[in-house]
């Protein structure tokens, strides 16, 4: 404070004090003291649970006279001796990034996570006993990969990979569009590479591929994508609220029954338990209009909308059933179309017929999973150890029918909060049988 702010303060409190004693002087109109009993509890987004530890201030708007005090272990807080009148409250209660993620249930990249409650010009009146107060923070959390479902199921009695899924989860506190988010798969060598054009490990060295930029970590800073498909939309046509997950299918139909195929023959499954039902999915990808020559399951569920096909992998949206996939889900403002892209680092002249991968910058990405086949047979990772630290695996492998599935953190009333530490071996389990929509137990 200046040191003419400060006089400015002095005299403005003197000259309330002032005219408090001349009210009590002529017997005028009494200020009463009011006794105060405070609740502060989180919003329903946290189960409108009691907050302790919040600060609590109530500043007298004509005297600027403060009272406060800080919320007891279940939320409440005494304030004796208020005088009535007109008071802006603030509540607030910071957490610092472990204190937040041990109460939230995700992990957060800023230093401190504020939760607020505040009220301007409220009256406070000896009628005034108790009032409750709702801390309410901005979003925390954000989407996560929550099931990946790549292995497929039985060749002979299941449905083949035709079946495959991936499940996104609003793991925040408030609603989600994924309009115009990107799913997309990374591309890496699936077994370990060895000479120029190679990283130690085994992996694409990006860096050598023809054209790359050499002032930038191609490896660590950049994705380079094997599929993408985007969400349709365009701002709020698809909402995805706090607690719930949207299913994006190879093929939104129910596997566990025969349907008609593309070609007009019946495609069917012998034991429809190895198999799930994605009738009710909330997209699907359908290449058949494309051209080409998609899966004869590649049919087109008029229910369910399609994604954008911006850069198509195989006969449908395949997944790599023995598990040598990455999966990530982005954000760009710039369309992706006009990303640059690069040939693998193993080829040595582009020609009209070379493959060109688009590169992801990393820092785009929401959240990113590392699937491998399993333990003891892995192939070069694809994630940069900033996205994923680790990996995840189902047991049974190809055609088991088992998928990865994240793990429950917290849960706050109805709303799950799913682990997401970027660390998949910690965060993910599996599920027997797919499960769409479903929660490990
Ligand atoms: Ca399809
Ligand atoms: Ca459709």
């Amino acid at each position: 404070m200046t040191k003419n702010n400060y006089l400015k303060t002095l005299v403005w409190i003197a000259l309330a004090v002032v005219g408090f004693s001349c009210e009590d002087k002529e017997d005028g109109p009494r200020v009463q003291p009011v006794d105060l009993s405070l609740h502060v509890v989180y919003s329903s987004d946290f189960n409108g649970q009691s907050a302790d530890g919040v600060n609590v201030t109530l500043t007298n708007v004509t005297s600027q006279q403060v009272y406060d005090g800080i919320t007891d272990a279940s939320g409440q807080l005494l304030l004796e001796g208020v005088p009535s009148g007109t008071y802006d409250i603030i509540a607030r209660k910071s957490y610092t990034a472990s204190e937040f993620e041990a109460f939230a249930g995700v992990s957060t990249d800023q230093e401190e996570v504020v939760f607020n409650a505040s009220q301007s010009g409220f009256a406070i009146t000896t009628a005034t006993s108790a009032m409750t107060l709702t801390l309410e923070s901005g979003r925390v959390g954000d989407l996560v990969i929550k099931q990946v479902y790549n292995s497929g199921s039985d060749r002979v009695e299941g449905a083949l990979f035709r079946d495959q899924f991936v499940e996104i989860y609003n793991n925040s506190n408030d609603t989600i569009y994924v309009d115009g988010l990107y799913v997309m798969g990374a591309l890496g060598k699936t077994s370990e590479g060895t000479g120029a054009g190679y990283l130690s490990n085994g992996q694409y060295d990006w860096a050598q591929s023809i054209g790359m930029a050499a002032t930038d970590d191609a490896n660590e800073n950049y994705l380079y994508a094997k599929w993408i498909y985007q969400f349709p939309g365009t701002g709020e046509d698809y909402p995805v609220y706090p607690g719930k997950s949207i299913i994006v299918a190879q093929t939104a139909v129910n596997h566990k029954a025969p349907f008609t195929g593309n070609k007009g023959e019946a495609v069917t499954v012998i034991n429809p338990d190895l198999t799930v039902d994605l009738s009710g999915a909330d997209f699907e990808v359908y290449l058949a209009e494309d051209g080409g020559s998609p899966l004869e399951s590649d049919i087109n569920n008029p229910d369910v909308p399609n994604m954008n096909n911006i850069f198509s992998f195989g006969r449908d949206f395949i997944l790599d059933n023995p598990g040598r996939e990455a999966v990530a889900i982005f954000r760009s403002e710039t369309d992706v179309l006009s990303f640059p892209a690069y040939a693998t680092p193993n080829v040595t002249e582009i020609k009209s017929t070379t493959k060109l991968y688009f590169q992801i910058p990393a820092d785009l990405i929401l959240d990113a999973v590392e699937i491998q086949p399993s333990p003891t047979n892995q192939v070069p990772r694809k994630l940069a150890t900033s996205l994923d630290a680790t990996y995840t695996y189902v047991p049974g492998g190809s055609y088991s029918s088992q998928s990865v599935i994240r793990k429950t953190s917290k849960t706050f009333g109805d709303r799950v909060v799913l682990m997401d530490t970027n660390n998949s071996e910690a965060d993910f389990g599996y599920f027997e049988v797919a499960n769409p929509r479903g929660f490990l137990q």
